[in-house]
């Protein structure tokens, strides 16, 4: 460790005492879904109700979903028709052009499914006094207790990863006081059956293919035959006693546990899913045999061993970041529902602000763990067959968005359940590339599913252009190959996984980019998901050329593969083809409003509000268009921010506070954070005008949708450090809100750890860790003065720090403000 003593005139190095935080709690139970606490291991998820006579668990497995593998070629004539388009383009007949490319499009995908509810019948003859629940994120627990006639109840529920099982221990306070009946439903036809003493099994399947919740058409939207026997994945979910001194019953319709003071019951589940690519039914692993394996390992541990093992297990994550925005105040005394309807009216609670960040990681944590597969749109946590958008992938944004928090705040063993997905899509990517555009490579369109479905969904020709074919999937999913090496370092990752796939989704750009008249790259067709122009001669599509998301996304990737070939030493020939094209590729243009143009020509928008600011993607989670770089094209981003408004819901309010704080605005990215914490109960879909927070803390579009918690998060972290722009960039927009606040644990690409301390926003205090040496050139808003500390000149040499220097750059991070170098060595701490 080295301690380096930074020479402060105006203070002493203090600390802030880091408070854990205090348990989400209500007083009274969940009245619906978006007032129950969600729990889960990353594949076993429960909704919590903490209802006193009849508790409703409603269960959830990662891997049910219905259907199966992805047809190849589903619409063999599709790849007929990609010259139609472009030439109709080419003529500018947006129209014509759409027209045609709807018929290039392939299937829907399929849906995740509930797997049933557990229902907990304890009569009373009496109301409840004392009624309490919470959901502790810091140890990953639910309590649920009350008091009747003297006795108290409490139920506790947790649901392990090392151990695989949901345990669920009830006491009474009074000897022999407790009788309940455990019963189970499903949305699936299931069989019961008694599987051993006290151990009751539900077996079923998921459909063979459940439409999404948007297609009306189909007189049968969810069918479960097949007749081929591949679709319709099984699943095998037990109940069983572990403990219990009193008397247990069990048949098809329950088990009934009476005159106990004490019971401990395991609950766990099992599919048969074996990989993207394997039929779920008659290629399918043995659920059975997985599910009596979880069962066996965990009956034999003690209540306690099981306990404790799940809360070294999930604070190995959660415990790597804290985060104090300030004193905690009363406010963090009320129940949830009521300090959220406080913070509607006063605002001033930071702490919550911090709470909701640090949830949105519980949230990672309990939905997404290594060997799984990625959070979809609603995490794991979903308790309908035909759920919103089929709460698939949706990768236009959401997907993505989901994993914004990954790296920086510290999860980045999490990040590889998505990682590894992309594999899954690159596979199927591969032959969408091949048979609908006859492309090498591999690309993936704006959905996907647990079978990496790739190709343009619209049920052959029945989706709007506007969405269905956007092509650019690919290219936004290596984003995250890059990233996951940026920080992590990992260069066996790197050679062996991520830049291959980068490398040939590079090759699907290559194929698809085409040159304009006046000799540009672009893309054609090209879409703006899923906005609509109008043109200077009033035609309304979606469908044009170079779309300024589409370049940004060409940009980023052909820029991430130049740095990867780099660090690799490897592929020159293709480096030289990639800057060439990055050369000439379609120009950034700044419109007549002053704006940052979204399509090829300055035209209006059929919805200037529209949720969607995909063209900003160039400024996040891009790096095409930086403060620290580009100021002019930064202006014209801010511009465009402007006249989308600071509306919109769910994800896109969060993509909103990203970009502000990409644009070092921390107060407008603090208000719009105010604004997606605004406490709703609005149902059904309003994405302009509803959206915020449900009283259990998950995000509203509405409906629910996961990923605007996620976006939260990661928007939170982008206020207090960022590093994509050749230097670390510490507390790049701090909003006045939190003038002074302490974190720790969150990480900078090239392996560097930060833990700050601020005051009257200064950097009081400074702890670097780094992970794998190198140069740390961190920029500041005050002066630092250690000896320790260089003014900052010239590049960064440290590797992952390199920017490609694009010709919109008229300046540096290091020309303004306070820009410093220090030496570091791998795993040593460094504290200013
Ligand atoms: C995109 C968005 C919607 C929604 C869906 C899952 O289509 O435009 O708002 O988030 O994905």
């Amino acid at each position: 460790m080295r301690n380096f003593l930074l020479l402060l005139s105006f203070c002493s190095i203090t600390s802030l005492e880091v408070f854990a935080q205090a348990p989400i709690h209500y007083k009274q139970p969940a009245r619906n879904w978006n007032e129950a606490s969600p729990v889960g291991n990353g594949r076993l998820g429960v909704m919590t109700f903490g209802r006193v006579e009849e508790e409703l668990l409603q269960l959830n497995e990662e891997t049910l979903w219905s259907g199966g593998p992805v047809e190849k070629n589903p619409n063999p004539d599709a790849i007929k028709h990609l010259p139609a388009v472009r030439a109709a383009l080419s003529r500018e007949g947006y129209e014509t052009a759409s027209k045609e490319l709807q018929k290039i499009q392939g299937l829907y995908t399929e849906a995740y499914q509930p797997l049933g509810d557990l229902l907990l019948k304890q009569p009373f003859n009496a109301a409840p006094t004392a009624y309490f629940r919470d959901l502790d994120i810091q140890n990953a627990t639910t309590h649920t207790q009350f008091t009747i006639d003297g006795v108290t109840y409490s139920r506790e529920l947790f649901v392990s990863a090392p151990d695989q099982v949901i345990v669920l221990r009830l006491t009474a306070s009074q000897k022999g006081k407790l009788n309940f009946v455990l019963a189970a439903q499903s949305p699936h036809p299931i069989t019961k059956l008694i599987t051993s003493k006290n151990e009751l099994s539900m077996r079923g399947k998921a459909p063979a293919h459940a439409d999404p919740n948007y297609v009306r058409y189909n007189p049968k939207p969810v069918y479960y035959e097949d007749v081929t026997g591949c679709k319709g994945m099984r699943f095998d979910w037990r109940i069983k006693v572990q403990t219990t001194d009193g008397k247990v019953t069990a048949d098809t319709s329950g088990i009934e546990i009476s005159e106990a003071t004490e019971a401990v019951l395991l609950v766990t589940a099992a599919t048969s899913f074996n990989g993207f690519d394997k039929c779920p039914d008659s290629q399918g692993r043995d659920e059975k045999a997985l599910v009596e394996s979880y069962l066996k390992r965990a009956a034999a541990k003690s209540f306690t061993a099981i306990k404790n093992a799940h809360i070294a297990d999930y604070q190995r994550y959660f415990n790597h970041v804290k985060l104090t925005l300030g004193q905690p105040s009363e406010a963090s005394m009320l129940a949830m529902d009521a300090r959220l309807m406080r913070y509607a009216q006063l605002g001033n609670d930071p702490e919550l602000e911090a709470l909701y960040f640090q949830f949105g990681r519980y949230l990672l944590i309990s939905s997404s763990r290594p060997g799984g597969i990625p959070a979809n749109l609603q995490g794991i946590w979903n308790p309908m067959t035909r759920p919103p958008w089929s709460s698939n992938y949706t990768t236009n944004i959401n997907a993505e968005m989901n994993y914004w928090p990954a790296e920086v705040t510290n999860l980045s063993d999490l990040h590889t359940t998505f990682t590894d997905w992309i594999a899954n899509a690159a596979a199927t990517g591969r032959e969408t590339a091949k048979n609908f555009y006859g492309m090498s490579g591999w690309t993936v369109h704006h959905n996907s599913d647990i079978w990496g479905a790739s190709n343009p969904v619209g049920d052959k020709g029945k989706g709007s252009p506007s969405w269905a074919n956007w092509a650019m999937g690919g290219a936004w999913l290596s984003q995250h190959l890059w990233e996951h090496y940026a920080y992590s370092g990992d260069k066996v990752y790197l050679k062996l996984y991520a830049y291959p796939l980068m490398r040939e989704a590079a090759q699907f750009c290559l194929d698809w980019l085409v040159k304009d008249a006046e000799g540009h790259w672009i893309t054609s067709p090209a879409t703006s998901p899923e906005n609509v122009f109008v043109t200077e001669k009033g035609v309304k599509n979606a469908v044009s050329v170079a779309t300024t998301m589409d370049m940004a996304l060409v940009y980023d990737l052909f820029t991430n593969v130049i740095h990867a070939s780099e660090q690799l030493n490897t592929d020159a020939d293709l480096r030289k083809t990639l800057e060439e094209r990055l050369q000439n590729l379609f120009p950034l243009q700044i419109g007549k409003k002053g704006n940052l143009q979204e399509w090829y020509k300055d035209w209006e928008d059929a919805e200037p509000q529209h949720r969607h600011v995909s063209h900003l993607f160039a400024l996040h989670p891009g790096r095409y268009i930086s403060p620290l770089r580009t100021p002019k094209y930064t202006e014209a981003a801010k511009k465009t921010l402007e006249i989308r408004g600071d509306g919109g819901t769910g994800w896109s309010k969060s993509w909103k506070i990203n970009f502000w704080a990409r644009l070092h605005d921390g107060n407008h990215a603090h208000k719009l954070l105010q604004e997606l914490l605004k406490v709703t109960g609005m149902e059904g879909t309003d994405y302009v005008n509803a959206g915020g927070t449900y009283p259990n803390l998950f995000c509203a579009h509405p409906p629910f949708q996961i990923d605007g918690n996620f976006g939260g998060t990661s928007g939170v972290a982008e206020m207090l450090i960022q590093s994509q722009d050749g230097v670390i960039y510490l507390l790049p927009a701090l909003p006045d809100a939190w003038a002074t606040g302490e974190v720790k644990g969150l990480k900078a690409r090239g392996g560097f750890e930060i833990d700050m301390v601020w005051k009257d926003k200064k950097i009081i205090r400074l702890v670097v860790k780094s992970a794998l040496g190198g140069n740390c050139r961190v920029k500041t808003q005050n002066a630092l003065t250690s000896k320790n500390l260089e003014v900052a000149r010239g590049k960064n040499t440290n590797p992952f720090y390199q920017v490609f220097e694009n010709k919109y750059q008229t300046t540096t991070p290091e020309a303004n403000g306070f820009v410093y170098d220090f030496k570091t060595e791998q795993n040593e701490i460094y504290i200013f």
